[in-house]
């Protein structure tokens, strides 16, 4: 039934939380800088006050933002929040100069020290896993062209019915996870599952403001992907699907036209496609 299978915002919401603050948290290199923390801080702030001027905000709905604001903590959603609406443009200055591959935001859902397979595998995934098979093959390179053997492409996707494993209860820990190491042409060739399109949690906060501001919680059907192989730079990506809805308005603002696949479909949906990854030298 639906409550059986359907993930919560408190389930998904608060394991990205836990998730983030086990990897990632604790960035105070960039904190101990004073005069930078002073600069961005205050423009922010000062942002705010403009918008609160501009249009002339009432008290009721200062004290509507402090209650969402609070709630957004409380329901763990800050990861979710943060990656949907504000990380595309960070990874947009971040990545400005780079030659190789594009990239996009990761959202809250990796986990590092998925399985290793072999260059040619198939994503963990369980018996009858729902929707159509997918053969996703490639080559990772330099940006001079030279095969990057050994490369580790780290894949992780929703089931079909939007569910990460290790974010939604109920799904084996690994599924729909897995690291492929490319051989030594720099090859891989991974069967997995046509994802669907995602919808993020519409029973927490995020889905509140969705709802109140009358926008849609969707993004396009995507895998996720970080590739990573010694001497250059990783590169975190996903990668969609054309014609796919809402590859036009996704609500994290994260596809690009060269993130775009068009796999051949064989007449019962099996889908195949060639994709190639040009990793910058770091
Ligand atoms: C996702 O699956 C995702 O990729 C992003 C960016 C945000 C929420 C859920
Ligand atoms: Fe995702």
């Amino acid at each position: 039934s639906e409550t059986m299978t359907k993930a919560t915002a408190a389930d998904s919401g608060a394991s990205a939380t836990e998730r983030f603050l086990a990897d990632k948290a604790g960035g105070t290199g960039a904190g101990a800088d004073t005069a930078r923390v002073n600069t961005l801080a205050t423009e922010v702030i000062t942002a705010v006050h403009e918008v609160i001027r501009r249009h002339r905000v009432s008290y009721e709905e200062y004290n509507a933002l402090k209650s969402w604001l609070i709630s957004v903590g409380q329901d763990g959603e800050w990861p979710l929040f943060l990656d949907v609406w504000v990380e595309h443009v960070v990874e947009e200055v971040v990545h400005a100069s780079r030659e190789g591959s594009k990239g996009t935001i990761e959202g809250p859902y990796y986990v590092p020290g998925a399985p290793v397979l072999p260059s040619v595998a198939t994503l963990p995934m369980r018996e009858n896993e729902a929707g159509a098979p997918l053969l996703f093959k490639g080559r990772v390179t330099g940006v001079s062209g030279q095969p990057l053997a050994g490369a580790l492409l780290e894949m992780w996707q929703a089931d079909d019915e939007g569910l990460y494993a290790q974010f939604a209860p109920g799904i084996p820990e690994w599924n729909l996870r897995g690291g492929v190491v490319t051989d030594a042409e720099g090859r891989f060739e991974v069967t997995t599952i046509q994802p669907a399109p995602y919808q993020i949690p519409t029973d927490g906060s995020c889905g509140k403001l969705i709802a109140a501001a009358g926008w849609h919680a969707w993004r396009p059907a995507h895998l996720h992907l970080k590739v990573s192989a010694p001497g250059h730079e990783p590169l975190t990506t996903q990668l969609y699907f054309k014609g796919g809805e809402h590859i036009e308005d996704d609500i994290a603002s994260a596809v690009k036209p060269e993130l775009v696949l068009d796999p051949l479909r064989a007449a019962d949906g099996t889908g195949e496609v060639v994709y190639d990854f040009v990793l910058d030298p770091a």
